[in-house]
């Protein structure tokens, strides 16, 4: 710890929530600043100190530089719950290792085997803000189809994961994202509702290496191991790559929306039954 934001809501009475919410964002992110897993750059700088009402250096330095904070400070609940998970997925035909951070900067190291779909986990990780690390290792040998679907399930299970109960998530999402020609769009609920609409039609068997026919497999796996209706929509468009790339640009931003917490709601499950999940 490097910073004295906590030290400061301490001593303000406040709890992660309490100031994410005078500063217009998630609890989460508070926990990820005070701990450093979150950059502290000027922008965040400035609005912490108009939350604690301080001055924007008075957040720098050791925790322990003013009145040091008592031993064992009960944290308040909801405090610190990272949206992380890791999922280990080994069977006879892919071992794969693969770790999100939903709250974190998009950053990814990926490495499938697979060219393209690399390339494509490449964009869902920089435009959902998703932190994404993945190594697979697949009987390429045979066809790209295992590897393919078993990724998906692999990265769909530790985003479920790490939404954990869904509590204060925004839910919904929707994307429409144009590259050059193309227009595709997404919408979906991340209700713990595993469904796919996919109208997407491509004009070539293949992309590099990959069968144009997996990116719906991917798509059909991600969506039931997350627990998302997922509706993707290719309005037109002419080239094949940029048809498939718009639909993980608009997956992730589509993702971002949805599973951001709503500083509104934070602690709330976003259902009028309390729960996600199950008949409508
Ligand atoms: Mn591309």
């Amino acid at each position: 710890m490097t910073n004295r934001i906590q030290a400061l809501r301490k001593q303000k009475g406040l709890s992660q929530q309490e100031l994410a919410q005078r500063i217009g964002t998630s609890g989460q992110q508070v926990g990820n600043l005070e701990a450093g897993r979150r950059k502290l750059t000027q922008d965040w700088m400035e609005r912490l100190a108009a939350g604690l009402e301080c001055g924007p250096a008075d957040l720098l330095g050791s925790p322990a530089m003013q009145s040091a904070p008592k031993p064992n400070t009960p944290l308040a609940p909801g405090d610190l719950t990272m949206r992380t998970a890791t999922i280990e997925r080994n069977t006879k035909e892919t071992r794969i290792r693969v770790t999100v951070n939903l709250d974190g900067g998009g950053e990814y190291s990926i490495s499938t085997g697979i060219g393209f779909l690399d390339h494509m986990l490449e964009q869902l990780s920089r435009h959902s803000l998703i932190d994404l690390e993945l190594k697979a290792k697949g009987d390429l040998h045979i066809d790209f189809h295992h590897t393919t679907e078993d990724t998906a399930i692999a990265i769909g299970e530790a985003v479920s994961r790490a939404l954990g109960d869904r509590a204060g998530i925004t839910r919904y999402g929707d994307a429409r994202i144009p590259m050059d020609e193309t227009l595709t769009r997404v919408t979906l609920d991340a209700s713990n509702r595993p469904y796919l609409i996919w109208r997407v039609e491509f004009t070539r068997p293949k992309l590099g290496e990959m069968d144009t026919e997996l990116f719906k497999e991917w798509f059909q796996a991600f969506a039931q191991a997350a627990g998302i209706t997922l509706h993707v929509e290719n309005i037109y468009g002419e080239n094949n790559h940029h048809i498939v790339e718009s639909c993980y640009k608009g997956l992730a931003r589509a993702l971002r929306q949805a599973i951001e917490i709503d500083p509104r709601k934070s602690d709330a499950v976003p259902s009028t039954k309390g729960v996600l999940g199950g008949s409508l």
